[in-house]
């Protein structure tokens, strides 16, 4: 019996995760334009993503999360491309910026507690930004690259607990058991 609750905190402790494959789609080379690959809450989720990097070309893609959480994006099959990326928040503050710590030349960023809110991730070619964008509002514009590649985003995001909530939730967990001994 015990065990059956205890399950049953469990599963609401888990939520449900989120998933999704995506193409890019143009024209999404500013951020009013980025392809929005959906909002994120606990525990977290995931976002794959196929697209295609041509000459003078950027993709932008927006996400939102609800709560706290950490992001990693991380690109691959760039096959002789040399890519990077930006991360940029609502209000167009580049906040990341990353060019060869994936595969090759590719880039992969971490951050971990990332405020809930609306952000864009930027993918472009080598010579667009650097990171000297980092702290400014210089975004990738495609402009100043002469690359042309397919390639694979994905995206991970893990919700992290707010300090209260898992121990209200704890709380709950033992005021069941306890009514249920009665
Ligand atoms: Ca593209
Ligand atoms: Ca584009
Ligand atoms: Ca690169
Ligand atoms: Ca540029």
């Amino acid at each position: 019996m015990k065990y059956t609750i205890l399950c049953a905190v469990i599963a609401t402790l888990a939520g449900s995760t989120q998933a999704g494959f995506f193409s890019e789609s143009e024209n999404n080379n500013t951020l009013a334009l980025a392809n929005d690959i959906g909002s994120f809450d606990a525990p977290g989720g995931s976002a794959v993503i196929d697209g295609v990097l041509d000459i003078n070309d950027v993709d932008w893609f927006m996400f939102t999360l609800t709560d706290t959480a950490s992001l990693s994006v991380f690109s691959a099959f760039g096959a002789n491309g040399n890519g990077l990326m930006q991360i940029v928040t609502a209000g167009g503050d580049v906040i990341a910026f990353d060019d060869d710590s994936g595969v090759g030349l590719m880039p992969a960023i971490q951050i971990e507690n990332l405020a809930a809110g609306t952000y864009y991730m930027g993918f472009s070619g080598f010579g667009d930004v650097d990171a000297s964008s980092v702290g400014s509002d210089e975004l990738a514009d495609g402009l100043g690259h002469q690359e042309n590649f397919g390639y694979k985003l994905t995206f991970g995001f893990s919700v992290v607990p707010a300090p209260g909530s898992m121990a209200l939730l704890g709380l709950g967990g033992v005021v069941l058991i306890r009514r249920r001994r009665k």
